[in-house]
């Protein structure tokens, strides 16, 4: 049973999002993927939503661009929790799929990520601290997740002592 429903606009949404299936794995969160869009296939959008609480689902990450109705609607034929990612565009780089996502009217809410890098990981994580609220499993290793973090960047700022920072910027070049 799939605890976290991923609906994106298009299928060309989905290589933009790697990041929140490889992050959610990570978690061991299954999860559903379906591509679905608000307005090329309304119908199968609002059924998707409508039946996802019985399906298991527990969050819903909804990811759309452009004229990124997608999440709200999704919210609309739902309580449970929805997660927006705005995709970006070429229109304005996705500030305009940001503002459709985020500027929801009061009473239908979608919590909207950033647009861009670090998207479809936050949508992940955020889906996850969710889930962790009743479970313990999870709380811990979101927990172990910050303290990897952590130990990462002690790591980094350990090498750019012993190296300087020349060498140390000309090795984060050289490995782009
Ligand atoms: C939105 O339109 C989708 O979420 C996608 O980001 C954008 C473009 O869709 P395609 O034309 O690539 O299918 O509905």
């Amino acid at each position: 049973m799939s605890a976290v429903g991923i609906i994106t606009g298009s299928d060309s949404d989905l290589p933009k999002i790697k990041e929140c299936f490889s992050t959610l794995k990570k978690f061991d969160v299954p999860f559903e993927i379906i591509v679905s869009s608000a307005h090329r296939t309304p119908e199968q959008t609002a059924e998707w939503v409508s039946t996802a609480r019985k399906r298991g689902i527990r969050v819903i990450i909804a990811a759309a661009g452009g004229a990124a109705h997608l999440p709200g609607v999704v919210s609309a034929h739902t309580t449970l929790p929805v997660i927006g990612i705005p995709i970006e565009s070429n229109l304005a780089g996705g500030l305009d799929s940001l503002l459709a996502i985020a500027q929801m009217p009061g009473g239908i809410p979608v919590g909207t990520m950033a647009a861009g890098k670090g998207a479809g990981i936050n949508a992940a994580l955020y889906a996850v601290s969710i889930l962790a609220t009743s479970d313990k499993t999870l709380e811990t290793k979101l927990a172990d997740y910050r303290q990897s973090m952590k130990k990462s960047i002690e790591d980094k700022n350990r090498k750019l002592n012993d190296m300087g920072y020349e060498a140390f910027i000309a090795e984060l070049e050289g490995g782009r």
